[in-house]
Order: C-alpha cells, then sequence, then structure tokens
C-alpha cells in the first residue's frame, strides 16, 4: 500500500504513528509540499484537492486522514478501533470534534495564519483580529478537551487504551509546537500528550516535524494562546 505523504504534515503523522504502532510496511511516497509538487498535474492526477495524505491500496484510492485510520484499523483488525457499537461511536464522536471544531480554531484559526504565508490576511489589523478570535475559541475547546473529555483523568482520549482518536488528535495538538504554545495551564492535556509523545515510535516518526518544521520557526516571535 502506497502512502503520499510529507513527514511534517499533520495529517500524515498520525497515519505515520498508527502504522509504525501496527507494524504495517506502508510505500511511502514524498510529496514535496515545500516546492508545491502537490499542486503539480502528476500528483492532481492522483488527488485533485492536492494534498496529503492519499492512500493508494491497489486501484483504491483513499484521500481524508481519519477515513485513511479507520480504513487501516479495519484492516488490520486494530482495538485502536473498537468493533463494539457504542465504543466505535465514541471514537468517531471524538474524531470529528477534533477535526471540525479544536482543529479549525487551533490549527487553521491560530497556527497556520502565522507560519504559512497563503493561510496569512494581507490586512495586518484583519489578520490581528481573525487570531484574537480564533485565540478564544481554541481556548474553549482545550478547556473542554481538559476538563470534560479528558478530565476525568483517563490516560487517553477514549478511555484507559489509545485509539484511533489519540492517533489524529496527538499531531493536532502538537502542531502548536511550531509556535510555541504553552498547553501547561491545561494540565490534563498536557499529561496525556507526554503520554503519547513516550510512546516508543512517536520520535522518529515526528523527526521530520521537529527537524522542518518547528526548529525553523525557533526565534520567530508569535501570538501564543
Ligand atoms: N482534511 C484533510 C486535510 C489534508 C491537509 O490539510 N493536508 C495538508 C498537509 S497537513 C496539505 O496537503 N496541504 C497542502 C495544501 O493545502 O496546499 C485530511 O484530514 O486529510
Amino acid at each position: 500500500m502506497k502512502l503520499y505523504f510529507h513527514p511534517v504534515s499533520t495529517t500524515c503523522r498520525p497515519i505515520m504513528l498508527f502504522a509504525a504502532e501496527h507494524g504495517l510496511a506502508l510505500d511511502y511516497q514524498f510529496i514535496d509540499l515545500f516546492t508545491g509538487a502537490h499542486r503539480q498535474p502528476d500528483y492532481a492526477a492522483i488527488n485533485p484537492c492536492c494534498q496529503v495524505p492519499m492512500l493508494e491500496d491497489g486501484d483504491f484510492r483513499l484521500g481524508e486522514s481519519s477515513a485513511i485510520l479507520k480504513y487501516l484499523a479495519d484492516l488490520q483488525g486494530s482495538p485502536a478501533y473498537p468493533g463494539d457499537l457504542r465504543k466505535r461511536a465514541r471514537v468517531n464522536e471524538m474524531m470529528d470534534w477534533l477535526n471540525t471544531g479544536l482543529y479549525r480554531d487551533l490549527g487553521y484559526g491560530l497556527i497556520y495564519p502565522q507560519v504559512l504565508p497563503h493561510y496569512k490576511n494581507a490586512d495586518a489589523a484583519v489578520q490581528t483580529a481573525l487570531l484574537a478570535g480564533a485565540r478564544e475559541r481554541a481556548r474553549r475547546s482545550l478547556s473542554v478537551l481538559d476538563q470534560h473529555l479528558i478530565g476525568d483523568g483517563r490516560p487517553y482520549l477514549c478511555g484507559d487504551e489509545m485509539t484511533l482518536a489519540d492517533y489524529l488528535g496527538a499531531p493536532m495538538i502538537t502542531v502548536g509546537e511550531v509556535i510555541r504554545l504553552d498547553y501547561s495551564p491545561y494540565a490534563n492535556v498536557s499529561a496525556w500528550l507526554d503520554r503519547v509523545k513516550a510512546r516508543p515510535a512517536w520520535a522518529k516518526v515526528n523527526e521530520g516535524f521537529y527537524a522542518h518544521f518547528v526548529a525553523p520557526f525557533k526565534d520567530a516571535p508569535f501570538e501564543g494562546l
């Protein structure tokens, strides 16, 4: 199975971590987002959205990180995507909330407009106002995650075991390290992140992210939370 990917990508890192932890040998196809390879006709023919990740399993192509994780987990019979109807529904609920809630405001609202030129608003006053709105909403989501969703001391987002929600969510929140966000006020979120980052495959899978996304911005000034 091929995975078209880029190592810094927030939406590829979940799949890379899942694959590493499940001993799944994907055939990694590097698409260089930094040089615009994803917008070239040969890749646009594979994924008209011109984004990574894209999975290719024979003649079956699948986009969307959440859908890819679910496909791979079912293929592997992984307990990270439980078969029990209600447990699975909880994992789906958390993944949808992360994808359409927290990540919209944290990633697309607060982080990317500060580091990715095409998300930045050309008008400085508009940029400041948009960042302020996103910051408020991201804080609210982080509080909900901290106090209500993880709140009761559970080790992982959906209970005692790592599920697809953790694979998806940890990269979405650690992308905040690019602009040095301080998550320490969110003690349960911080403890959960530390737990996921302590997993044996995390360091290797995230090498490219730290080298090519976090390190280059280490001295740049940013708006925080
Ligand atoms: N909803 C998609 C989003 C994929 C996405 O945003 N990919 C980014 C990398 S993290 C990308 O390819 N960006 C290139 C671009 O949009 O120009 C998913 O979850 O897979």
